[in-house]
């Protein structure tokens, strides 16, 4: 239940500290209770999700690859949490959770492959009830037409990165230009054009990052000349580790594709593709040039083709937003709107050699999570308690003043924005991932994690249990499950495996 400050967070990270000006306490965060927010207009509700953006590829989370200064404005002017999680980590389940404040087994959306019923409840529909302009721009990702909408305008399915088609109210459109632009006109546009006499809530969700990382012609050429820092287990061998680690589809020295790559990797080539790869390589300045790399060395230029094109277009979803907080400053919107900065999850950045998610394992099960409202929140404070995806939707009826529906089973973060974490606040999260056999290989499992332990049961087609000290271990290297010094450990979170279970209702 402790809330530091951004410094206190930055200083252990290693990292500057913002300045002084940033961590100046707002005046009249006290008097914001049920008693007086009938009087006061209601707050206008900005949900901002990219697709597969880790917190360690930004730098108010302290990045060593890579700068955000847009996205690092929420965290100076708002609040960080260091402990966001999702509870299955994979695009659609992750959004039909955000939706509706309910686990995959409930929301019916296990897997990538389901389709979102649109007629269950959602918080969008329960802030329309209550008067609430809604919309929703960029990519959905749930198969059906989105719901408790008064404008809606998505990318079919993943949507391309340049020239979208675009499907506005059912109508499908086709636009030139790059997409992470043309998602943020059509938002500035809505806001410009809504009706102005009511609060909104919009949902404005980038499919950049996410595979295969195509960058904006602004940046096309960043990076060109740096070489970005490995991870320290780029190589990791697996060992310590079960067969799930072991037998997953998601490497970087594996997996990858011409297409990921745009450039079809050195090493091993016909003279057909030497020729076609000596041609694109000679145009570029490179290290690698006519090196025809193998091994390790192989892996490492395709971290650095992969992890140069994830930035690129980031960097265009840094600028987006920045136009996005722009606007709302000009407008005179920003004192009374929230806005919320996520990822539907996290991802691996060459961390144990991979890329994609789905693993419950540290760096894709963090989401980003910064929150800006100056009503209600401290600028630069930085909040560590346990939330989830799971808690979104309770928040954003909260923030408007409805209350939360007995089914849905997140709880409201808005006493943590306003630094008093409630006394019972959770020390633990439930997580279950099910899409597999499928694509990557990732086994199916379950598992808890809290502040400092994590358990996972992989099942399925294995039965093996992973256990990993977070304090000792944070880059989670060695599984610990079989170690007798921490059998009390387990035989605890095994408890509080099954407590969670019962809690949420998940019997699969
Ligand atoms: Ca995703």
């Amino acid at each position: 239940m402790k809330t530091q400050t951004r410094r206190e967070f930055l200083k252990t990270l290693g990292v500057m500290a913002g300045s002084a000006s940033a961590l100046s306490i707002l005046p009249g965060c006290e008097t914001i209770g049920r008693a007086v927010r009938g009087t006061r207009k209601r707050p206008n509700i900005i949900f901002i999700m990219t697709d597969d953006h880790a917190s360690h590829a930004l730098s108010c989370y302290g990045s060593k690859i890579n700068k955000t200064p847009n996205l690092d404005r929420l965290a100076k002017e708002g609040m960080l949490f260091t402990n966001s999680f999702c509870t299955n980590s994979i695009c659609a389940p992750c959004r039909a959770v955000i939706l509706t404040g309910k686990y995959s087994h409930l929301n019916g959306v296990i897997d990538n492959r389901k389709k979102f019923d649109g007629t269950q409840q959602t918080f969008p529909k329960l802030l329309q009830q209550v008067g609430y302009e809604t919309a929703m721009i960029g990519k959905w990702h749930l198969k059906t037409d989105p719901t408790g909408f008064d404008y809606w305008n998505v990318l079919p399915g993943q949507g391309s990165y340049y020239n979208p088609a675009m499907k506005e109210m059912g109508q499908r459109k086709k636009y030139t230009g790059y997409t992470t632009d043309i998602i943020t006109d059509h938002c500035l546009k809505w806001l410009k054009e809504r009706n102005a006499d009511k609060p909104f809530c919009l949902m404005y969700q980038h499919k950049a990052p996410h595979r295969q990382w195509e960058p904006g012609p602004k940046y096309l050429n960043m990076y060109d000349d740096v070489t970005i820092p490995e991870p320290d287990n780029l190589f990791d061998d697996y060992s310590n580790r079960g067969r799930a680690a072991k037998e997953q589809d998601m490497s970087i020295a594996k997996t990858m594709t011409r297409r990921d790559l745009k450039l079809i990797a050195p090493g091993n080539l016909t003279p057909e593709q030497k020729k076609l790869w000596d041609a694109a390589y000679n145009q570029k300045n490179d290290t690698f040039r006519k090196a025809n790399p193998q091994g390790k060395d192989l892996v490492r230029w395709k971290y650095q083709r992969y992890i140069k094109d994830y930035l690129r277009c980031i960097a265009s979803v840094d600028d987006n937003v920045g136009r996005l907080l722009d606007y709302l400053e000009k407008s005179g919107l920003a004192k009374n709107t929230i806005v919320f900065y996520t990822s539907d999850q996290g991802f691996y950045l060459g961390d144990h050699g991979w890329f994609d998610k789905r693993f419950m394992y540290e760096e894709s099960l963090r989401m980003p999570l910064m929150v800006r409202y100056p009503r209600e929140i401290e600028p630069g404070s930085v909040n560590e308690d346990i939330v989830l995806n799971l808690d979104f939707a309770p928040t954003f009826l909260d923030l408007a003043g409805v209350t939360k529906p007995e089914d849905m089973q997140g709880r409201s973060i808005r006493p943590l924005l306003r630094s008093k974490a409630p006394k019972d606040w959770p020390t633990s999260m439930y997580y279950h991932y099910y899409e597999y056999p499928a694509v990557h290989s990732v086994k199916r499992h379950y598992g808890v994690r809290t502040k400092r332990y994590k358990l996972i049961h992989f099942y399925h087609d294995i039965d093996e249990w992973e256990l990993y000290d977070l304090k000792k271990d944070p880059r989670e290297m060695k599984n610990v499950y079989n170690d007798p010094a921490y059998a009390g450990t387990v035989k605890q979170l095994k408890v509080e495996l099954q407590r969670l279970r019962r809690k949420y209702k998940d019997t699969d």
